[in-house]
């Protein structure tokens, strides 16, 4: 028989359950067994007068298990019933909490009598972050201690709150000291007074104020802003408002049922998928957590441009010394100029403290002396994306770094192979491909080298992460895995438009799929200069298909730095204008391919733009350029700004049908090859997608 991963012992007359499923205590279906259990033996035993509820290990519960949701069933004992015998005994119920009470585990504790915490505990509800809502009670015992306003914001934001917060707005009892939550709640055992002791089910603090309130109706309106196309959000808001309008028990039956439609829909099956996949990156199956990471101690960055001052302000944000090399002192001085005008704008918004910003920057030396990066263990080059720009400096590093040290290039696009091959030392070289600006997105791509040396993966990875960046390992191609596909996707966006669409249009329905910005505000904001010489190169070595448009764009319209690219923008404003200069230019061209313009739907520019990253990341897939195509959706949500809950755009492929998917792939492509338009060549079906609809496979894998 396998052991309960919940047990029941006595210290006095407190009876103690304790809850031993790492890593998190997630309320498997064992759990809730146990639970069932212990607390029953609990309420069954003459020596104790109340019970305890306490986490083994580094945390309180931390939810229902997320893994059991994807095998579909929960199994007996529901958690709902779980609640009710906690809630319904003579004996109190204390839940001592540290770590994270989270969702099912806040449910849980929201049963008990009580809710003491160590300081450091964390309290919340995070379930919409999964697409779904508190399915156990939450949203109607939650109700009843906080009121409505604060429930909605916290169910429909899944904020954690620190134990302090939690007892100030009454979700927590007593906070007590130090890190022991089972020595807090002995002692407020301790000093419990006798009963009775009342049942959350049956407060009505919260639920007075808020009836008939016009906070749910203001709540649905700000959601369906800004949680536009989400559907947790607002039948989160759906389930507080039934505690406000029915008895507890008919509240939870609505609850559950709410709870079920999101189960049931295709956002929460996105949003699950991200939440395991944003874990599985960090897993590299020849690069096993024993391999040990080096010490990172000083960082040197090159180059005090934007992506080098942004990269530079990652590192000292962690705690970690920067020097900052730039050949001419101007630049220097201006880079740090734009350093400190962002730390600045961070403190006048109130979200930094002066004295941070002080200590942020004095960790930044800036110099112009390569013989300064001697000591540095981690060197990242952000100098211009030009192969030779590249080389010389690799060179140079090669001669100054110590031995050991890690030499890593921001490019975006370059074979990192040859840039290492410019170094004795290509086992210490590795990409790390920040993206723009480099201080506020989250992903980082980590590039690995022919001759990458395994603890320098380690390190980059680990570095990545103690900056705060989701790290993704990706191979050395041509754009590696987010620009390489992202070349197709803009491509795309400009053979949309040549055949009638508008530039403003296309850009719209990217919005409207949930996109942070369209394919054209976001060529206009990374530059187009840039990008103009990105293509060069890569026409030049007969990597890309023809970009015709861009082509024609005069090359004095940079994008919104300039304020004119394909919008134009008016001074100190970032709002994209159509420009009638641009469009004469489409028009041109349309005439002189004899192109008569046709209407486009939302929905069909929307597939035309997403399925040319899905076909070209099947691609990237089979090449092993990426490890899974979970990875590939974790580099489009943290770096192109794709939205979670579509899952990713191989998820989204996955939760359309690939059968349909490639049906319409596949039809592109031939309607490329009868309109004679070798741009659209692209479109050849990726021979692993083919495969999967032929095996009649559902998923990449
Ligand atoms: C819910 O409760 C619904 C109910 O209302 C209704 C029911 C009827 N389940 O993140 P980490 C794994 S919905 C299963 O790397 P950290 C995770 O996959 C749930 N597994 O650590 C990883 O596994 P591996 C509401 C889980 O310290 C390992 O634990 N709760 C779960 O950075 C370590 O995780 C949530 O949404 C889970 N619930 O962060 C909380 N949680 O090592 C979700 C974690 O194999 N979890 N794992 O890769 C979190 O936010 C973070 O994991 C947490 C720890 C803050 C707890």
């Amino acid at each position: 028989m396998t052991q309960s991963p919940v047990r029941y012992d006595r210290q006095g007359a407190v009876g103690i359950v304790t809850v031993d499923s790492p890593p998190v205590n997630a309320l498997s279906q064992a759990v809730r067994q146990g639970l069932w259990d212990r607390v029953t033996e609990g309420f069954n035993d003459p020596a104790v007068t109340a019970l305890v509820i306490v986490g083994a290990g580094r945390t309180f519960i931390a939810g229902a298990d997320i893994a059991e949701f994807i095998k579909g069933g929960m199994g007996e004992p529901d958690l709902n019933e779980v609640n009710a015998l906690i809630e319904s005994g003579a004996k109190p119920v204390i839940a001592a909490l540290h770590g994270t009470a989270l969702g099912g585990g806040l449910e849980v504790a929201l049963s008990c009598h009580y809710r003491v915490a160590v300081p450091k505990a964390l309290v919340g509800l995070p379930e919409v972050k999964l697409g779904i809502l508190p399915g156990g009670g939450g949203t109607q015992r939650l109700s009843r201690l906080v009121g409505a306003k604060t429930a909605i914001e916290m169910i429909t934001s899944g904020a954690f709150l620190p134990a302090a917060k939690a007892h100030s707005l009454g979700i927590v009892d007593y906070v007590g000291e130090g890190t022991d939550p089972l020595a807090v709640a002995l002692s407020f055992a301790a000093s419990l007074q006798a009963g009775p002791h009342k049942r959350t089910r049956d407060r009505e603090d919260g639920l007075a104020a808020d009836r008939g309130s016009s906070v749910f109706d203001e709540a649905r309106a700000s959601l369906a802003k800004s949680a536009r196309n989400q559907f947790a959000p607002q039948r989160c808001v759906d389930a507080v408002e039934a505690a406000f309008t029915l008895p507890f028990d008919e509240g939870l039956t609505r609850e559950r049922d709410l709870f079920m439609q999101c189960m049931a829909h295709d956002q929460a099956k996105a949003l699950i998928h991200v939440f395991f996949a944003e874990r599985a990156v960090t897993k590299i199956p020849d690069v096993l957590p024993s391999v040990p990471a080096r010490k990172i101690a000083q960082v040197a960055v090159l180059g005090s441009g934007t992506m080098g001052g942004g990269i530079a302000m990652n590192f000292v944000n962690a705690g970690i010394p920067v020097r900052l090399l730039d050949l001419d002192q101007v630049a220097l001085d201006r880079g740090m100029g734009v350093i400190a005008k962002n730390y600045a704008g961070t403190v006048a918004k109130g979200k930094l403290a002066q004295t941070e910003m002080d200590k942020r920057l004095s960790l930044i030396q800036p110099t112009t002396d390569y013989a300064d990066l001697a000591d540095a263990d981690l060197i990242v080059e952000a100098v211009f994306e030009d192969a030779d720009v590249k080389a010389k400096v690799f060179r140079r590093l090669d001669e100054v770094a110590k031995k050991g040290a890690i030499l890593a290039s921001n490019t975006s696009t370059l074979d990192l192979d040859a840039i290492a091959a410019h170094t004795k030392r290509p086992a210490d070289v590795i990409g790390m491909h920040f993206f723009s600006p480099a201080n506020v997105m989250k992903l980082l791509e980590v590039v690995r080298g022919r001759h990458t040396a395994p603890d320098v993966i380690a390190t980059a990875m680990a570095v990545g992460k103690q900056i705060g960046k989701v790290s993704v390992l990706v191979g050395n191609c041509d754009g590696f895995v987010g620009n390489r596909m992202v070349q197709y996707y803009a491509t795309e966006a400009q053979r949309l438009v040549i055949e009638g669409a508008s530039i403003e249009q296309v850009d719209q329905a990217a919005l409207e799929f949930g996109l942070a910005m369209g394919p054209f505000a976001m060529g206009d904001l990374a530059g187009l200069d840039v990008m103009g010489f990105i293509r060069a190169r890569r026409v030049a070595a007969g990597l890309i298909y023809g970009t015709p448009l861009s082509d024609r764009i005069d090359p004095a319209r940079k994008g919104q730095k300039n304020g004119r690219g394909w919008y134009r923008y008016e001074p100190g404003n970032r709002t994209p204008l159509p420009d009638p200069e641009v469009t004469a230019v489409i028009d041109a061209y349309r005439a002189e391919r004899g192109i008569t313009p046709r209407n486009f739907s939302s929905e069909e520019i929307a597939k035309r733009l997403i399925y040319s990253l899905v076909n070209e990341g099947a691609k990237i897939l089979e090449e092993g350029m990426a490890l899974r195509a979970g990875d590939i959706d974790i580099v489009y949500i943290y770096g192109y700004g794709f939205p979670a809950w579509r899952g990713g755009p191989m998820k989204f492929a996955e939760l359309s049908g690939l059968d349909k998917v490639l049906a319409d792939i596949t039809r592109y492509h031939a309607d490329a090859v009868a309109a004679g338009d070798a741009d659209g060549a692209y479109w050849e079906p990726a021979p692993l997608l083919t495969r999967l609809v032929a095996e009649g496979k559902k998923g990449f894998g």
